[in-house]
């Protein structure tokens, strides 16, 4: 049987496809939690992979003709175990809200009490959340960042577990520009019998490569997201101790999920070897360097940035020294008109609320991976200021934009169709 599409091939959708390759590589792509993934962990997501069931795990499947996928997936889970020195992992999550949720239904009962970081402090919706499953199902009771230096608070966080007695406390962050250090909550868990689980779902590729302390060591358990600085496909990931290694894969499968994608876990066990090699540390250690000098480079400009600065990937701006009038909403809306894509994000103790907010998040992961350095962390936030400063003047913004192409021209990210 001829496939429909060499008669009729989906020109609608492969022409927006092209569209949006156009949009990822002429324009600066400033989301925290993106990245570009290299053309093998395009191939291996589009591969013959997909078409494969494979309920259960290698060696153990519910379905035949699983003796390659349970190589692959063999692969990934040893290579994850190595990059990150775990006991145990599942590579099976097909996200990093799916990773959580297991966790949570592997470990603790319905109505248990758990301690997370609030979600308009940073924290993520599967954090506790009330709109979330997390937060429907768990006692989810928040701690917030200081008052004044806008950091996470240890004392803040033991009154509460003291107070609360958590059966579990989530370390992690989804918008938070400073490093996590894993030992303080491992204290605290240890002073209140609560497990810990980390989501380093944005900086598994900063802890991979060496430029952000490792929680593996300390928590019970870590969750992270394959396609964040990580650079991966879209997907999920636990590391365990040995201890819950049962409890999780079970969680997994038959828990919360059924037939695993095998194709995005093969993706997960390519990026996982490329993690590996040398150049990520490179890498690594450049996404933070050219965090820090856009962050310098944003307060020259008369931006405020959330806690100070950054140690890590990411920055959370505060709009309002910058021009009061000014919304995240509005600042996102006009910089993608400029060919800057970023995200209005809440600043802590925001006065607006989460569709509108005062401020904006910005990383440097897939500029990075672009090969963009310093020099140019200062031309990126000249180009910023220059869109918000003008954002009534079409054709000031229209000069940014082409300034930003001529950017981009200089740095493809794709030397082939990809
Ligand atoms: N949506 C992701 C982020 O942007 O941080 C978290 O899941």
């Amino acid at each position: 049987m001829p496939w429909p599409s060499e008669t009729q091939r989906d020109t609608e959708v492969f022409g927006l496809i092209d569209k949006e390759r156009e949009r990822q590589c002429t324009g600066l792509q400033l989301i925290a939690s993106e990245n570009f993934t290299s053309p093998d962990v395009m191939e291996a997501t589009g591969s013959v992979l997909t078409n494969k069931y494979a309920e259960g795990y290698p060696g153990k499947r519910y379905y035949g003709g699983n003796a390659v996928v349970d190589d692959i997936e063999a692969i990934a889970i040893d290579r994850v175990k190595k990059l990150f020195g775990a006991d145990h992992a599942n590579v099976q999550p097909h996200s990093g809200a799916s990773a959580n949720m297991a966790v949570y239904l592997g470990l603790i009962k319905p109505g248990d009490t758990v301690l997370g970081l609030s979600l308009d402090h940073g924290g993520h919706l599967t954090h506790g959340s009330p709109v979330n499953a997390s937060g429907i199902l768990y006692n989810f009771q928040s701690f917030r960042v200081g008052a004044t230096d806008e950091r996470l608070d240890f004392d803040q966080i033991r009154e509460l577990a003291i107070k609360h007695k958590p059966k579990m406390i989530v370390a992690g962050t989804t918008s938070y520009p400073r490093r996590l250090e894993p030992q303080p909550f491992r204290a605290i868990a240890d002073e209140v019998g609560a497990l810990m689980m980390f989501d380093i779902a944005h900086i598994a590729g900063l802890v991979a490569g060496g430029a952000h302390p490792n929680p593996v060591p300390y928590a019970d358990v870590v969750t992270f997201t394959t396609h964040k600085t990580l650079r991966g496909p879209r997907g999920g990931c636990i590391l365990t101790t040995a201890a819950h290694a049962a409890a999780i894969d079970k969680a997994v499968f038959p828990g919360s999920q059924g037939g695993p994608l095998e194709h995005a876990v093969a993706a997960k066990a390519v990026a996982f070897h490329e993690a590996m090699q040398p150049s990520f540390k490179d890498y690594a250690q450049q996404i933070v360097k050219n965090a820090s000098a856009l962050a310098e480079a944003m307060s020259r400009q008369g931006f405020r940035l959330v806690s100070g600065g950054t140690d890590t990937h990411m920055m959370v701006v505060d709009l309002q020294p910058f021009d009061a009038e000014l919304t995240g909403k509005e600042s996102q809306l006009i910089l993608d008109e400029a060919g800057i894509t970023l995200n209005k994000n809440n600043i802590p103790n925001d006065p607006r609320s989460p569709f509108v907010t005062s401020g904006v998040r910005i990383g440097t992961p897939s500029v990075t991976t672009q090969g963009m350095k310093e020099p140019e962390m200062a031309l990126i936030a000249e180009y910023i200021a220059t869109t918000l400063r003008n954002r009534a003047n079409p054709a000031a913004v229209a000069e940014v934009r082409a300034k930003v192409a001529a950017l981009c021209a200089k740095f493809p990210v794709y030397t082939k169709r990809a």
